[in-house]
């Protein structure tokens, strides 16, 4: 009995089961991309010291005098939405036959040039309407990350720990500039799904394992001088905001997925279904707001679909099968009407180059 048990363990270890074998070769590949991960980010220590080393205290802007209308007819509220920028992706202009181009610096100019326009816009509809009130909805994607499994930051312009404080630093003065114009900022911070930790999109802690948290976090401390950005960093996947009595869903968008073309019936079917789930309760909802597709729609009038920072890219060219131009959305709000104003704003023309120009030109 015993001499039968030791000759099968015999048999075991010189002749192991294929299922093992193979379980084994995975452990080993998994120790050995944990060993290369933790070359290239260093420790944890080192990580945190890095982030925290990098975060200012960034100066108020002067505030400035907001103009009032002679005869204001009613109250408006804008709202940006602020989604997609991948912010440390590059997207090169000789793959995509000049049709495109993306890097720190496009990123940087165009934040710069959707301040302005932002601002431009709020001074035209303040000819008619009182306006105190900005809603800046940044609905995830700041960064590109490295979501796939065997991928080693391909078309990346610098490693997350670097573009995390950068990109905190961007959208802090992009705040503070706008708020310098209005009374009062109310920002929501929602997750994407890049720059997470996971090779898949989690449903449990998606929030709590994402890089675009933790800039929320950091633009949150940096823009802490100022007393008129309000800010909401919500755990979860979805955030109900009112806005003069209309009330709009924030949410990623990656709540379906995609086949080989974008899955408007699967967007409608998933809405619906927030839509039942949340009736008669005090989360219900008029209009959704995401981005995640990576271009400009409006399904059923009521689901809307909002354009990417990054604009054009390599993935949009070739594996969206739709046009991405690069535009973030401005929505004007009144307590009658609704949606009063819808005004996509244009940043296509800062490329690399001319954006520069087109900046020091205006
Ligand atoms: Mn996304």
């Amino acid at each position: 009995m015993t001499e039968g048990k030791s000759k099968q363990e015999m048999l075991e270890k010189s002749d192991p089961e294929p299922q093992l074998v193979a379980l084994g070769k995975r452990l080993n590949e998994a120790q050995n991309e944990i060993k290369r991960l933790k070359d290239r980010v260093g420790t944890d220590e080192r990580l945190f010291e890095l982030i925290q080393s990098s975060i200012p205290q960034l100066p108020v802007y002067e505030p400035q005098p907001i103009t009032i209308a002679e005869r204001p007819i009613t109250e408006l509220q804008p709202s940006i939405v602020v989604c997609d920028a991948h912010a440390d992706e590059v997207v090169d202009a000789e793959e995509l036959e000049g049709m495109a181009a993306y890097s720190p610096e496009v990123f940087e100019a165009r934040m710069e040039l959707l301040a302005k326009k932002v601002l431009q816009l709020t001074d035209i509809m303040r000819m008619n309407h009182e306006i105190h009130t900005l809603h800046v909805w940044s609905l995830g994607d700041w960064f590109m990350g490295e979501i796939h499994p065997d991928e080693s930051s391909w078309g990346s312009s610098m490693p997350l720990p670097m573009a995390l404080p950068w990109v905190s630093r961007v959208f802090s003065k992009f705040l503070l500039q706008l708020s310098a114009h209005f009374e009062e900022v109310r920002v929501v911070g929602m997750a994407g799904n890049h720059g997470r930790n996971t090779n898949k999109p989690v449903s449990k802690m998606t929030a709590d394992r994402n890089w675009d948290t933790s800039m929320h976090y950091i633009a949150k401390e940096m823009t802490a001088d100022d007393a008129r950005i309000q800010w909401d960093i919500p755990r979860s996947k979805v955030r109900v905001v009112d806005v003069l009595g209309w009330r709009n869903a924030l949410t990623h968008g990656d709540m379906c997925r995609r086949t080989h073309s974008i899955p408007y019936f699967g967007i409608i079917s998933a809405v619906n279904k927030e839509i039942r789930t949340r009736h008669r309760t005090t989360e219900s909802f008029d209009f959704m707001q995401m981005g995640h597709w990576h271009h400009w729609g409006i399904l059923e009038g009521e689901t809307v679909i909002n354009p990417p920072l990054v604009g054009h890219s390599q993935y949009a060219q070739y594996g969206l099968h739709q046009r991405s131009l690069a535009q973030q959305m401005m929505t004007f709000w009144s307590k009658g009407q609704g949606r009063a104003s819808v005004w996509p704003i244009n940043l296509e023309d800062v490329t690399e180059i001319r954006g520069r120009e087109l900046l020091e030109s205006e």
